[in-house]
């Protein structure tokens, strides 16, 4: 794993509808994320913040909201994160709602193709936002990332990674799972989809669940990290716009995160959905600096 970190802000809510998510990269560099990597030996290179679009505040059209402003913003990040790998560091995406991830991930995907890497994703998240346009409930473009890298979604948003899908059903896990949509329920079981849910998670615990989870991850892998604050309960993290109750707890997180630095195999990490308007003196972010430093190898005994 490279030991060079590009941070890459974007500075938007265009894929929600509860406004805020865009100071999340403010947040995270308040509360000290430069800092906390770099006492662990980790060149930080923090690129700023990208740009584009003012969230319009309109209502959805054909079923998503601000499609145009999405895929916009998504241009931003693929071309950034695209030039991380490029450099060969670990892009870390600070969001920004989770609609970033079609462009992070579309990006990691061409590059783990060109350099004969086999992509594993980690979804670390209360929903597993694999709607579509044609059966969100909200056409709120933040619950629909995974099925645009599974090449459904809308058009302009499928495809960015130079295949009809920048992963398949079987690249991807989801941790933390407690809020589906019914028709989102039927488009994971006709997918496929490997969903460690809530239920999952206390009958056979965190680590049972991440040691299954990991269990195939070789040397030849490359672990991408999305990573939804609102996976956490909410009574942990407060500052995120769509909590769900009945999340795993601090221990439990820390303990995922941890197996998954042991893996050294993380080449990239989205960190999103941080909302510092409902946040309670930045406690979210500063949860989220705790949990990406253990990702990057940070534990207690650890130098
Ligand atoms: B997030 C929702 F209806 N499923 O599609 C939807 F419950 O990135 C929520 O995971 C999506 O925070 C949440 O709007 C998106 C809703
Ligand atoms: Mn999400
Ligand atoms: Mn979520
Ligand atoms: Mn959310």
């Amino acid at each position: 794993m490279s030991r060079t970190v590009s941070l890459i802000g974007a500075p938007t809510d265009v894929g929600a509808s509860v406004r805020g998510a865009g100071m999340g990269p403010d947040a995270l560099r308040v509360a000290g994320l430069i800092e906390a990597l770099r006492s662990h030996r980790l060149d930080v290179m923090d690129r700023g913040n990208l740009s584009g679009p003012p969230n319009p505040w309109k209502a959805p059209e054909g079923g998503a909201r601000h499609l145009d402003e999405v895929v916009a913003w998504n241009r931003a990040v693929y071309g950034a994160v695209d030039q991380a790998l490029t450099d060969g560091h670990v892009p870390l995406l600070m969001g920004g709602d989770h609609c970033l991830a079609i462009g992070s991930i579309s990006a990691v995907a061409r590059h783990c193709r060109a350099t004969g890497k086999s992509l594993r994703v980690v979804w670390l998240d209360a929903h597993t936002d694999v709607n579509t346009e044609a059966i969100s409930p909200s056409g709120n473009l933040h619950g629909m990332p995974v099925a645009c890298l599974l090449g459904h979604g809308p058009k302009p948003l499928v495809g960015w990674s130079g295949e009809p899908a920048a992963v398949a059903p079987d690249q991807i896990d989801f941790i933390g799972i407690r809020s589906v949509d019914a028709d989102e329920k039927q488009a994971i079981r006709q997918l496929g989809l490997s969903v460690y849910d809530m239920r999952h998670i206390d009958e056979h615990g965190m680590r049972h669940t991440m040691t299954e989870l990991l269990a195939d991850v070789d040397d030849n892998t490359h672990l991408h990290v999305s990573f939804d604050l609102d996976c956490l309960d909410p009574m942990e993290a407060p500052g995120v716009g769509t909590g769900v109750r009945g999340g795993p707890t601090y221990r439990e997180m820390q303990l995922c995160m941890e197996m998954i630095a042991d893996t050294g195999c993380m080449g990239s990490l989205d960190v999103v959905e941080i909302n510092p308007a409902l946040d309670v003196r930045n406690r979210t972010a500063e949860l989220a600096v705790d949990f990406i430093q253990s990702l990057f190898g940070a534990s207690t005994l650890a130098r």
